[in-house]
C-alpha cells in the first residue's frame, strides 16, 4: 500500500500562505513554527515543505538534502529556544505517526517541547 498525502490538511494550507502561522524559521526545505496549543513553554512544529503524511513516509522517501535540513532546524531551534544541551535544560522530540499515534493532522511533523520538566512518557 503507498502512502497518501491530503493536500487539504491544515499544514498544507499554511505551507501555501492560505492560513498564517507564527514562524520560528524558514529554510528551503523546512518550515518551523509555534504549536497553535501548546503544551509548554517551548512548543515548536517542525515540517518538511514536501508532501509527506508522516515521519516513516519522510525517512523513506525524502531527500538527504531534506532530511539533512529538517534535522538542522531542530538542531538551530534548541540552540535558539534555550533548551539544547548546549544551552539549556533539555526538550523532547515527538512525532506521531496515524491511527495508532495519534497523529492529529496528516502532514508530517515534529514536536519539539521544553521549558519545563516534562515528566516519564515511557514506563
Ligand atoms: P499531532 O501530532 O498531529 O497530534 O499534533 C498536531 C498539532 O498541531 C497539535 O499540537 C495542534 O495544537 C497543532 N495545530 C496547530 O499548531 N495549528 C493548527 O492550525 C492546528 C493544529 I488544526
Amino acid at each position: 500500500m503507498a502512502y497518501s498525502y491530503d493536500d487539504q490538511n491544515i499544514f498544507a494550507r499554511i505551507l501555501r500562505g492560505e492560513i498564517p502561522n507564527d514562524t520560528v524559521l524558514e529554510t528551503e526545505h523546512t518550515l518551523a513554527f509555534r504549536d497553535i496549543q501548546p503544551q509548554a513553554p517551548v512548543h515548536v512544529l517542525v515540517i518538511p515543505k514536501g508532501a509527506y503524511v508522516s515521519y516513516d513516509h519522510f525517512a523513506a522517501e525524502a531527500t538527504d538534502a531534506e532530511i539533512a535540513d529538517l534535522n538542522r532546524v531542530i538542531a538551530r531551534i534548541c540552540r535558539d529556544e534555550g533548551v539544547s544541551l548546549e544551552n539549556g535544560e533539555g526538550f523532547r522530540m515527538i512525532t506521531n505517526a496515524g491511527r495508532h499515534g495519534v497523529q492529529e493532522v496528516p502532514h508530517m511533523h515534529v514536536h519539539i517541547l521544553g521549558g519545563r520538566p516534562l515528566g516519564r512518557m515511557l514506563s
